[in-house]
């Protein structure tokens, strides 16, 4: 059987997944490969019916986190729920701010562990507000009030949750300069840790921080500033390591950020556009590796696709990419370790339910990837009746890796044969969904799985 094809199989379930913590949804499920790779594909609403304002997605341990605002104009709500890769809801929609006192708004979000942080500004006040969670949507600590600033434009500000440790970070770009960055450094419970001292951009203007904390807890921080005028092109961005803020290390002339992660190898990585007037490579992307001294390391690498929507690393040193081609198709690419092409750019629509398109990916936050390799989206619709948020997850599996340990070997034949005897003894064994199992256990493609697998299953086992 020829993987290295680009192929899609529909043979998954749909249906309602009604148990007791299930999300009360529609969960689609198919496959697609492409390269090498292939994925299981699920899509699924999580919410009720509702406008959505802005929503939020972040991924790791196996669980997505989704935060987001929903309801009417004059009521909004901000909820925090968590999933796990299938669609199931692991407990109700968790209201941000319990006592409806400052009503969140646009908002950021980021989670590691168990730990998923929720930064918003409020709507009622000018000010910031950062609660932190479980992954049973409990709250492990009360609002808390982390800057009242005069001027924050939506997007001025990032969250980043790393071990032991919450970073909120805003840029204030008041009328008169400094034009600060604001760091607030907290443990998930809440205790103040570390307030870095504002960090003088010495530029008139500041857009865009992304943030990431390095495994012993330093603040990775990337923006865009401009270096006279706020409406002339010149931009640089800095990465620095110390969380006090004192360190700028780097700077990319004419370069504006997408985002930056850290490396468990001690290195940073930036993803950016190239905004340099006149230049060959005028908005193409790339990733630049940094010491977190800021020295670059290597060479820079070009991304694959063009006009990237959103990137994610994970620490692992994985990467997705979710991009839009020239014929409005959204791709997802996915990088290794080395930051090798490892899944060409596949298109994810039509994706099972509402497929995802140039009108409906607007969120701010549309992509996660948990270090497990799940690749997390999020969408909504722009406006109309149709405005939920939906979640689509892409899980890396193997065509006859029925004991789902990444494998295909002797050790999955007798899960096999349990898969064909017994589908939903084997399903609850392996805690997937029927639709799931059917999809890694149907070798021959031809949407069951059952005895014509037998032959190219154990021809699958000789190839190996
Ligand atoms: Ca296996
Ligand atoms: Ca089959």
């Amino acid at each position: 059987m020829n993987f290295r094809k680009v192929c899609v199989w529909l043979c998954g379930g749909l249906g309602l997944m009604q148990d007791s913590n299930a999300v009360r949804a529609e969960v689609v499920m198919d496959a697609v490969c492409s390269g090498d790779r292939c994925y299981l594909r699920t899509a699924f609403l999580p919410n009720e019916p509702s406008y959505a304002v802005d929503c939020y997605i972040c991924a790791d341990a196996g669980v997505g986190a989704v935060a987001y605002v929903t309801g009417p104009a004059e009521d909004l709500r901000g909820y925090v729920t968590h999933f796990d890769p299938w669609g199931r809801r692991l407990h109700e929609p968790a209201l941000i701010d319990q006592d409806h006192s400052y009503r969140p708004y646009y908002m950021c979000a980021d989670r590691s562990g168990d730990v998923t942080a929720v930064f918003w500004r409020s709507g009622l006040v000018n000010a910031h507000f950062l609660r932190n969670f479980d992954s049973s949507g409990v709250a492990l600590c009360n609002l808390v009030r982390v800057n009242d600033i005069s001027h924050s434009a939506p997007g001025n500000w990032t969250v980043s949750v790393g071990p032991q440790r919450v970073a909120a970070t805003m840029i204030r770009n008041t009328q008169v300069p400094p034009k600060e960055i604001v760091s607030a450094v907290y443990s998930p419970f809440g205790e103040p840790l570390s307030s870095a001292p504002p960090f003088d951009t010495q530029a008139g203007y500041a857009v865009r921080p992304k943030s990431s904390i390095t495994v012993n807890g330093d603040l990775l921080l990337a923006y865009s500033s401009g270096v006279s005028d706020p409406y002339e092109a010149g931009v640089f961005h800095r990465v620095f390591a110390d969380a006090s803020g004192q360190t700028p290390a780097f700077a990319e002339p004419f370069a504006n950020p997408i985002d930056v992660w850290p490396l468990n190898n001690g290195l940073a990585a930036l993803a950016f556009v190239n905004l340099e007037e006149g230049s060959p490579d005028f908005a193409v992307e790339f990733i630049r590796i940094l010491t977190l001294d800021g020295e670059p390391v290597g060479d820079l690498i070009r991304l694959a696709s063009a006009s990237t929507i959103d990137i994610a690393g994970d620490r692992d040193g994985g990467v997705a990419q979710l991009s839009i081609d020239e014929n409005a198709v959204m791709r997802v690419a996915v990088y290794d370790h080395e930051f090798s092409l490892v899944s060409p750019a596949f298109p994810i629509q039509p994706a099972a339910i509402n497929a995802p398109n140039q009108d409906t990916i607007y969120i701010a936050k549309p992509l996660a990837l948990d270090p497990n390799g799940t690749i997390w989206l999020a969408w909504h619709a722009r406006s109309g009746p149709d405005a939920n948020i939906y979640i689509g997850t892409l899980q890396p599996f193997l065509p006859g890796d029925m004991n789902r340990d990444g494998l295909v070997n002797n050790f999955d034949i007798d899960a096999f044969v349990f898969a064909l005897s017994n589908l939903p003894g084997y399903a609850a064994t392996y805690n997937i969904p029927e639709g799931a199992a059917v999809i890694i256990g149907d070798i021959n493609e031809d949407g069951f799985l059952n005895n014509f697998d037998i032959d190219p299953f154990v021809s699958l086992l000789a190839e190996e």
